[in-house]
């Protein structure tokens, strides 16, 4: 199953069969279904000079990228040959009554223990576009992730100017220890995990101030052209800035679902977000930088600063000629931030319509997000006391039953329905308050009848110190209707939200001491995980689930489980 690690060649429509020694799709019969195999397996890799042995899917990282087409069913076995538990999501992916092959451990399944395989199958349903799967069990997904690029049906065109080719770029953390134990450190301590020592463009830092000799990703092209970059933030804990130096781009579609074109200088993706974007190589020759740097405007919290970069490198340019250098944003850029985030609309077509659910809800919801401290007696260094995470003030705990297989056979004791829909105490959400930092726990689920709609108001909070949380919803899209920073305020924020062209995404960011406003359509039955997407905050248990129903007949009812659905 080669693809072209990371490179697609758009070729005429017509002619994309005949083009699949250069995208990924095998010569499979049924160009229906597409097959992959995913082996999970330990590799030796050198980066940032020092090695050591990773979790990789066939030995590759970043992993490969999955190409299919809408209406496609994907069927990805996997096979895990490592030491760890491991379960693999297909982030972004409705998986429309297929909640089993969600893939979050303990959520919709139980992981593969070592020597274990599992198929999992899905169908992609009205979805084009840009995502990503990666490991969603402790902190493998540090490693094991890669895209997924769902091109249109066969015969219909991009909504924009077709690109002469296509890059994805998938953007990442390294750490130089092993990413296990950091995260095992932290937890034992109490306190934060050590931030990573780079970030990584499709798995390269280039130069960096601790190796100046690590490598650079190189993306060739040819002046005049124009490209499709496919970006992917597959960090565990940060938001990135991307930039090119002396090149806009137009974004034209996040998280797979068509934006109004929107030209910029700075691209913001969070964790679990993905955009694409055209860049038209409009100067004759030369190298621009391109950077990947952290956007985290809460001073206060430790942040890897160091930048990744990559050049993008005219044909035809010598070799001593200088790269121009892109300036990237300061970390705490919240403007940058702010003025992107504030711009992107959905395309809102005739042919793709921005389906808002419009007028009165079913389930009006306000969750606070934000972090926590609870007793310790064995974490000496946090001083007795762990830092948690918590939405309306529950820390999830993990079932050791998956929640999907406990809904479907009616196993009681596993979580309970009565996950709250307000915060259970009023308070200045955005204040920092210095007592009652505690939180509750609990393995609790919000139920919705198929088809509710539902307006939910995610507020940070300002306990031990507000931050952007990225947000991500499982099963759904959501339209993010409105942003604010402060406190929510349920009389008057309503009134400017945009139910017109609100973009629709899958993951999005809380904005550091405000709130972001979502809608979405239970039309999914299953269990479906949210949480925050930067890994040390689900950890800390910035994580619930919501429980729908299944509706009328077969079509509205999640299917039964997979035969060879793994076991706990
Ligand atoms: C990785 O390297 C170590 C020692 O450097 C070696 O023992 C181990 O077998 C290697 N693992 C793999 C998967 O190549
Ligand atoms: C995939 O799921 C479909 C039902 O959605 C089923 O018909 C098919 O047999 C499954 N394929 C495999 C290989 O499990
Ligand atoms: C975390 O950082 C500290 C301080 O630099 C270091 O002593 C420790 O070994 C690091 N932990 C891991 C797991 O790398
Ligand atoms: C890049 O886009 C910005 C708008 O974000 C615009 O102000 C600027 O003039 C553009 N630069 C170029 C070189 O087109
Ligand atoms: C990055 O952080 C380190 C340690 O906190 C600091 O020494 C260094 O100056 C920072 N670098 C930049 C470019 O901000
Ligand atoms: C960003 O942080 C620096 C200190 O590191 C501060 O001087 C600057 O004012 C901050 N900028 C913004 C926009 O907050
Ligand atoms: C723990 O207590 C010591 C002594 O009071 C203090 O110096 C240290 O900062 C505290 N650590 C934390 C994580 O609160
Ligand atoms: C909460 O759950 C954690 C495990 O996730 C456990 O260590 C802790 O003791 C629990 N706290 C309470 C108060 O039950
Ligand atoms: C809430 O706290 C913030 C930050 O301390 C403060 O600026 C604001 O005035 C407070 N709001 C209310 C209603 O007290
Ligand atoms: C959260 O729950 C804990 C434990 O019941 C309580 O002490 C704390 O006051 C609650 N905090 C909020 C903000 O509701
Ligand atoms: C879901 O609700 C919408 C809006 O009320 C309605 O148009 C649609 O028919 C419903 N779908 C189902 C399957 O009930
Ligand atoms: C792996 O998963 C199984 C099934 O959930 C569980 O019993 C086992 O403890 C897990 N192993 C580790 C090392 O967590
Ligand atoms: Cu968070």
């Amino acid at each position: 199953m080669e693809n072209c690690r990371g490179r697609v060649r758009a070729c005429p429509l017509f002619l994309f069969m005949a083009a699949a020694a250069c995208i990924s799709f095998p010569a499979a019969v049924d160009a229906r279904v597409r097959h992959y195999k995913f082996n999970v397996v330990m590799k030796n890799v050198t980066r940032l000079c020092s090695s050591k042995p990773i979790v990789t899917v066939n030995g590759e990282f970043p992993g490969p990228t999955l190409y299919a087409r809408e209406d496609d069913t994907v069927i990805v076995k996997v096979v895990n040959h490592v030491k760890y538990n491991v379960s693999i999501h297909w982030h972004g992916i409705r998986q429309l009554r297929t909640g089993w092959s969600d893939g979050p451990a303990y959520i919709t399944q139980c992981p593969l223990q070592t020597g274990q395989t599992f198929s999992y199958n899905f169908t992609l349903t009205g979805q084009r576009g840009t995502l990503l799967w990666h490991a969603h069990i402790l902190w493998l997904r540090a490693t094991l992730h890669g895209g997924i690029v769902i091109l249109p049906k066969l015969g219909v065109p991009y909504p924009f100017p077709k690109p002469h080719e296509e890059l994805v770029l998938v953007l990442g953390e390294w750490w130089k220890s092993d990413t296990e134990a950091v995260i095992n450190e932290a937890l034992k301590s109490g306190l934060a995990p050590n931030v990573s020592d780079a970030h990584t463009i499709n798995g390269h830092a280039g130069p960096v101030p601790s190796c100046p000799s690590s490598q650079a990703r190189r993306l060739s092209v040819d002046g005049g052209k124009t490209y499709l970059l496919r970006i992917i933030n597959a960090a565990l804990n940060d938001e990135l800035f991307f930039k090119i130096a002396g090149h806009n781009m137009t974004v034209v579609e996040v998280d797979a679902t068509y934006v109004k074109p929107l030209e910029t200088e700075t691209i913001v993706i969070s964790p679990g977000q993905t955009t694409n974007a055209l860049v038209t190589a409009g100067r004759s020759t030369g190298k621009y930088l391109i950077t990947a740097s952290p956007f985290m405007d809460t001073l206060a919290v430790a942040v890897d600063n160091v930048t990744a970069t990559a050049t993008l490198h005219y044909s035809g340019t010598l070799a001593s000629s200088v790269t121009a250098l892109a300036v990237p944003p300061p970390r705490n850029a919240t403007s940058v931030a702010d003025r992107f985030t504030d711009s992107l609309r959905s395309l809102n077509s005739k042919v793709y319509p921005a389906k808002v659910p419009r007028g009165a809800v079913d389930h009006s919801l306000l969750f606070t997000v934000g972090l926590g401290i609870n007793p310790c007696p064995t974490c000496k260094a946090g001083n007795g006391s762990r830092a948690v995470a918590a939405i309306n003030n529950v820390t999830f705990v993990m079932p050791t039953v998956a929640l999907l297989q406990a809904h479907f056979f009616n196993i009681s004791g596993v979580f309970t329905e009565d996950f709250p829909g307000n915060p259970p105490t009023v308070f200045n959400y955005t204040a920092s308050p210095t007592t009652g930092l505690a939180t509750t726990n609990g393995t609790k689920v919000y139920r919705l009848a198929y088809n509710a709609t539902v307006q939910l108001v995610l507020q940070d909070t300002g306990i031990i110190v507000p931050e952007n949380h990225p947000i991500h919803l499982h099963g759904f899209n959501f339209f993010v209707v409105g942003r604010g920073i402060g406190n929510y305020d349920a009389k008057n924020d309503p009134k400017r939200f945009n139910l017109v062209d609100p973009v629709e995404r899958n993951t999005v960011g809380v904005p550091s001491g405000g709130w972001t406003a979502i809608r979405f359509r239970a039309d999914n039955p299953g269990v479906w995980f949210m949480h925050c997407h930067l890994e040390v905050h689900t950890t800390w248990g910035l994580k619930m689930a919501f429980l729908v129903d299944d509706g009328k007949g077969p079509n509205e009812s999640l299917l039964p489980p997979p035969a060879d659905l793994p076991r706990c």
